[in-house]
């Protein structure tokens, strides 16, 4: 802060030009702060856990802790849900079907539409599959000319002279890369997509629109951001494939890159449903410690992101070290199902490091449960992925998810589904 002080007819004003900072991220290993991480085996109360009963009381408790200081609570659902198929395909020499169904979520007078793009291995018996958020819409993440544009709000796009918040054909097809739909289904699992926006359009709306209007109560320092919206919406997707035979509802994995990877890990803690959950490069406020303030921390992605956690996480901005809890902690309420952590090597933002160090700090969890957690405490090599209950992969290359990741993800789902 700047103070500016001059002399008028006398008197002396003095006033603070209050210059927004530009935010610099920390990127070196020396100036991470000294933190301590707090120990998810010990309860609120100061004794330490010893066994499986004893995890189980703990867990709930520091599901509220997260709840109530991080993402915010998600309401009961009492809703209704309804669905139609709208359209069916054989796609890949007929050896998979791609199919349209459409979700109406209703509650307290008001609906959310749900648009689910699935796609199936033709299968005699019922097939894992991958369940996740896309980020621009259905029609980006296949070139089929078929599937509809999403017909709310979108992100503004240059590339494609998206300006105005509404989808355009010109990104049809713009993140295939994205989802390798065609290797997926070839290794036998299924994959299940939506577009995050149908859930809650994300922005900072003042919790007018999404899924949050269904819920028109007062909010306080608790309530739900958006984060934990779009977990909220992964468990309406699971209601709705429970009813659908050609899925294993035993083998459900939820998968999500970035700040749908933070979705995926609030998923995995909220619905014991979930078998296995992967989260790809998901950074600050998912898999990254935040005591390490390396790259994105909790100020700046309070900052940037006001709507997506919960407004009692606004009070450890610039004051991680204040933070009752870290994300280890999150990790550890996805124990004893498997779980997968990936991180890029240019992802710097994300915390690479703080990715890892946080699967070595969840394990624990694991172990007293019976269960290996993360094999290793060094650091993989790049391309190098490592797999006990816990699996970790570090890839060259930048912030995004790759063939390579989807593949490991298999080779992890392989080991602990029994097929
Ligand atoms: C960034 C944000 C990250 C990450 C990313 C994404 O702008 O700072 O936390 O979530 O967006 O979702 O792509």
């Amino acid at each position: 802060m700047k103070k500016i002080n001059f002399l008028l007819l006398g008197i002396t004003f003095s006033f603070a030009l209050q210059a927004q900072q530009p935010f610099v991220p920390n990127y070196d290993e020396s100036k991470v702060p000294a933190y301590q991480l707090p120990d998810p085996l010990r309860n609120a109360d100061g004794t330490l856990v010893s066994d499986k009963a004893g995890w189980v009381e703990r867990r709930a408790e520091l599901y509220t802790l997260l709840a109530n200081e991080e993402f915010g609570n998600i309401p009961q659902w009492k809703g209704t849900l309804t669905f139609k198929e709208v359209s069916t395909r054989k796609i890949f020499d007929n050896k998979a079907l791609r199919r349209e169904v459409q979700l109406t979520l209703s509650d307290n007078g008001k609906s959310i539409l749900f648009n689910l793009l699935i796609f199936q291995p033709v299968s005699s018996k019922p097939v894992p599959f991958f369940l996740g958020y896309n980020f621009d819409g259905n029609y980006t993440i296949v070139s089929d000319k078929d599937i509809s544009l999403p017909v709310g709000w979108v992100a503004n796009d240059k590339k494609f002279g998206i300006a105005d918040n509404r989808a355009v054909e010109a990104a049809r097809g713009s993140d295939v890369s994205s989802w390798p739909v065609q290797e997926i289904v070839a290794r036998g699992y299924g994959v299940v997509t939506l577009y995050y926006g149908d859930c809650d359009p994300d922005f900072d709306d003042g919790f007018q629109n999404g899924v949050h209007a269904l819920y028109p109560e007062p909010r306080n320092n608790q309530s739900w951001g958006s984060i934990a919206a779009w977990a909220w919406g992964l468990s309406r997707v699971i209601d709705y494939i429970q009813l659908d035979h050609a899925f294993s509802s035993s083998q459900i994995i939820v998968i999500g890159h970035s700040r749908l990877g933070k979705a995926a890990l609030w998923a995995g803690a909220a619905d014991e449903r979930i078998a296995m959950v992967v989260s790809n490069n998901s950074g600050c406020g998912g898999a990254a410690l935040s005591k390490r303030a390396y790259g994105e921390t909790v100020g700046r992605i309070n900052r940037a992101f006001p709507h997506w956690f919960c407004d009692n996480f606004k009070r450890y901005s610039e004051n991680e070290v204040s933070l009752p809890f870290d994300q280890h902690e999150l990790l550890a309420l996805i124990a004893p199902r498997p779980l997968y952590v990936a991180s890029a090597e240019e992802d710097r933002w994300a915390d690479p490091k703080g990715e890892f160090l946080s699967c070595v700090a969840a394990s624990p969890v694991y172990r007293i449960l019976g269960l290996p957690g993360l094999p290793v405490t060094e650091m993989p090599l790049l391309n190098h992925p490592v797999m006990g209950t816990i699996g970790y992969h570090i890839r060259p290359g930048g912030h995004s998810i790759t063939l390579y990741d989807w593949m490991r993800y298999i080779d992890f789902a392989n080991i602990h589904f029994k097929r």
